[in-house]
């Protein structure tokens, strides 16, 4: 027996939260043995990122050919990309694998800060879209990446019309988050459409300020589920069930001044540590 493997594609955060430090965390918590090609280094902590280096794309694809030539990779998610040249390398350097890819389309950080240049969004739309399997976009990134202006997607109605409209310009399945939503009745509802089907997926919602990450984190057990084989309706519900525990369980954390990680280990369970 060996674990699956899966890849992400994803920036740095020095922080711990988001990007690739979640993307692993989240593949070791679900059983699945993490790689990654890293395409951006964020200098950044729970109040923000101050500042970001972007890697080569010939980089990116190196690391992207050096895991897929040697680990039997069986899911690839997309996080922050960052430029038209990397989203083009990530692009050539995944067309021919014929793996589930899971795309989450980062844009603007939980702290406002850009992690994405806005002449990026054509090579999303006209190089990766055509290979991605599921789309995670939060409903800011959703009015973004379909035209619309900026807060223009407020309620779960506003939701679910771009998700179709996304995933009819897509053919892809459409996760469409609504964390950033107002909950109603302490409900929190993420959208799922799957071919004509569109689905509900609900939670509690969760008081808390720590919510860095969530978005990576989702998008990483969708792949992680992927990975393991699981179908991928089911996957995407047991990925935001994931998700729902993983804030649950960091929802009084203090780790910073700012917003704090998750919770993805369900900590202190079996670690047999004392957590003040
Ligand atoms: O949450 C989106 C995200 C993705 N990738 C990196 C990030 C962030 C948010 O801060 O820092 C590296």
């Amino acid at each position: 027996m060996i674990p699956p493997a899966a890849l992400t594609i994803a920036g740095s955060d020095s922080g711990g939260a988001a990007g690739i430090q979640a993307d692993l965390k989240t593949f070791a918590a679900l059983g699945v043995y993490g790689t990654s090609a890293i395409t951006a280094v964020t200098a950044q902590n729970t109040l923000g990122v101050k500042s970001a280096t972007y890697l080569d794309p010939t980089m990116v694809a190196e690391q992207i050919s050096a895991v897929l030539a040697d680990t039997p990779i069986r899911s690839i998610k997309t996080g922050m990309l960052a430029t038209t040249a990397i989203v083009e390398a990530v692009a050539w350097s995944i067309s021919e694998t014929g793996l589930p890819l899971i795309v989450d389309p980062v844009i603007v950080a939980t702290s406002g800060a850009r992690l994405l240049d806005m002449d990026a969004l054509d090579a999303y739309r006209s190089l990766l879209f055509p290979l991605a399997t599921v789309i995670t976009p939060n409903a800011e990134e959703l009015a973004v990446l379909l035209g619309q202006p900026s807060g223009s997607i407020g309620t779960i109605d506003a939701l679910r019309v771009g998700a179709v409209a996304l995933a009819d310009r897509t053919g892809s399945t459409i996760v469409a988050k609504g964390g950033h939503l107002s909950p109603v009745d302490h409900v929190l509802t993420d959208l799922v459409v799957f071919g004509d089907e569109i689905v509900e997926l609900r939670q509690p919602y969760v008081m808390t300020r720590n919510t860095h990450g969530t978005g990576c984190t989702f998008s990483a057990a969708i792949a992680a589920y992927c990975a393991r084989g699981v179908d991928l309706l089911h996957g995407i519900a047991q990925a935001q069930d994931y998700v729902h525990r993983s804030i649950a369980g960091a929802a009084s954390w203090q780790i910073g001044a700012g917003h704090g990680p998750l919770n993805h280990f369900d900590w202190p369970s079996a670690t047999g540590a004392q957590h003040r």
